[in-house]
This record gives structure tokens, C-alpha cells and sequence, in this order.
């Protein structure tokens, strides 16, 4: 419930904290390290009031290779009780695993964000078992593939009918829409061109009654325009926020706490002044 329960109670979008729990920060290959840090990320986050932390074993990186569950297991689930023991913030995993969503879930995780949108085997039957939050992420190919010749007629059309018919599948495993955020999953087989469609049309996505989940944190399409390297590419990513909000966006997925509440307030400032009949 924890999830819905921010939705309603914020005035702008929530914003989801991305924690990296990946092998380069096991700085001497222990799990003890990996969750330290971690936990240093999210206390930091938890600090500048971030709404939802994100963690993720990074299997889902275009061009990455896989990592098996075993491994991303052992990544992922320690982090979650770490922050489970010590925050009381809400809690996303970012898999498309069904076994290391059961796990997960079994610590209880507040939302499972799934770039594969539940299409693995038993992954819709696990979570209709429970009250967890879903994101459902379109993604054209596989992470190995995707970026290679993303190719559509009409790509906001197809994503959103994509989304559309995992949302029934959902619907039909009783999993109400309430539960649900859609999100168009900018960078996960889309050109550069796409991308930018996308965020131009975002607002599109809220035919679906469904929340809509933004992500574009010091992606690609960011780096593009700006021709900075990742860790340069903040105010580019802000800017991105705050024109996702302004199409709509619910929830704001970012590595960048800190400028984007601050951006989002002023956004939020800036609304408000339209309900608050001054
Ligand atoms: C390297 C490149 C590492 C890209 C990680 C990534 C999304 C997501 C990711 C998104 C949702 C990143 C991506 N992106 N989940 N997981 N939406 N729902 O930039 O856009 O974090 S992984």
C-alpha cells in the first residue's frame, strides 16, 4: 500500500532514488562492502527526502551480459533487508527475474520494477499474490540486442499498445490498475529520435489510466545532446525530469536526488498557483 499511499498524499511526482549494487563497488569482492555502500546511498538519498529507493544488480543495462539469479540474488537481497532494518522508505527491486521477485517480495518489497514488463514464466501469477506496486517497462529485444537497429512504424503507438495488452494480462490475473505504473523505457531499443518523440508525447501514456514512471537519468539520450560523459549529465537529466513531470509523469526515476526535488519543487510551485485559486 505504501506506494499508492505517497501517490496520494504528494502534491508533484514521486521521486525514485537508483541504487547500484553492482560488482564494482565490492571493492574487495565482499557482500559486506556492497552493502555498505549501499546503505551510504540510501541514507544519503533517505536525507534529501527521496520517495522510493531503486535497487537494482544492473542485469538490465543495454549491452550488458546476463547475470544469473544466483548472483543477482546475493547482490540484491541483502541490500533490501540492510535498508529494510535501518529506513523506513519505500522499497523497489529492479528485476525481471519471477524467482528473485518471490524472494524479494517475501522481505516485503513495497513495488517490483520489471523492464520485461512480467513476461517471464509465473512472474504476473507471483505478484498477483500480493499488495507490491508494479512498474510494467517496454523494452523492444533483449538488454544484449536492443540498441542495435531499434526499428518501429509508429513507436508511440506500438509502445503503448504494448503496455496496453500487459495491462489486461495484469487486469485478467486480478492485479487492478491502481497497482500498476507504465513506463515507456526510454533507451531499452529506441534511437535517439524515439527517445526524444517519446518524451515530446509522454503525456500520450496517460490514455492508459495508469501512472506513468519516467526514466532518463544520465541516459544516452541525455549524453547525446549534451555530448557529456555519464556523471556530467545532471542538469541535462534535470531538465528531462521536469519536462517528464509536466507531461504527467508520477514518478521520476533518477541517480540525482538532490537537483531534481529541488526542480520539482519549483515546478510544484509553479502548478500549484493554477488550483490554489490565488
Ligand atoms: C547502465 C545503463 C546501467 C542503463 C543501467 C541502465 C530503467 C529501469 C533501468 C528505466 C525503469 C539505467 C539503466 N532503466 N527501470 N532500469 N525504467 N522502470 O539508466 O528507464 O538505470 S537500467
Amino acid at each position: 500500500m505504501k506506494i499508492q499511499k505517497l501517490l496520494a498524499q504528494k502534491q508533484g511526482p514521486l521521486v525514485m532514488g537508483i541504487v547500484n549494487v553492482t560488482p564494482d563497488s565490492f571493492s574487495d569482492g565482499g557482500r559486506y562492502n556492497s552493502v555498505e555502500s549501499a546503505i551510504e546511498q540510501v541514507a544519503h538519498m533517505v536525507e534529501l527526502g527521496v520517495d522510493i529507493v531503486d535497487v537494482g544488480g544492473e542485469s538490465t543495462r543495454p549491452g550488458a551480459a546476463k547475470v544469473g539469479l544466483n548472483e543477482e540474488a546475493e547482490r540484491v537481497l541483502p541490500v533490501v533487508q540492510a535498508i529494510k532494518n535501518r529506513f523506513d522508505v519505500a522499497i523497489s527491486v529492479d528485476t525481471y527475474k519471477p524467482e528473485l521477485m518471490a524472494e524479494a517480495l517475501k522481505l516485503h518489497v513495497d513495488m517490483v520494477n520489471d523492464v520485461k514488463a512480467l513476461t517471464m514464466p509465473n512472474a504476473v501469477e507471483i505478484l498477483a499474490d500480493t499488495d507490491a506496486y508494479i512498474c510494467l517497462m517496454h523494452m523492444q529485444g533483449t538488454p544484449q540486442t536492443m540498441q542495435s537497429d531499434p526499428k518501429y512504424t509508429d513507436a508511440i503507438n506500438e509502445i503503448i499498445n504494448y503496455l496496453d495488452q500487459r495491462l489486461t494480462v495484469c487486469n485478467q490475473a486480478g492485479i487492478n490498475n491502481d497497482r500498476i505504473c507504465i513506463d515507456p523505457g526510454f533507451g531499452f531499443g529506441k534511437t535517439l529520435e524515439h527517445n526524444y518523440q517519446i518524451l515530446n508525447q509522454l503525456d500520450k501514456f496517460n490514455q492508459l489510466n495508469v501512472n506513468v514512471l519516467a526514466g532518463l537519468s544520465r541516459k544516452t539520450m541525455i549524453g547525446a545532446v549534451t555530448g557529456k560523459e555519464p556523471e556530467q549529465r545532471v542538469y541535462g537529466s534535470v531538465a528531462g525530469a521536469v519536462i517528464a513531470a509536466m507531461k504527467g509523469a508520477k514518478i521520476i526515476r533518477v541517480h540525482d536526488v538532490d537537483a531534481t526535488i529541488d526542480a520539482l519543487k519549483v515546478l510544484n510551485a509553479t502548478i500549484s498557483t493554477e488550483t490554489e485559486n490565488k
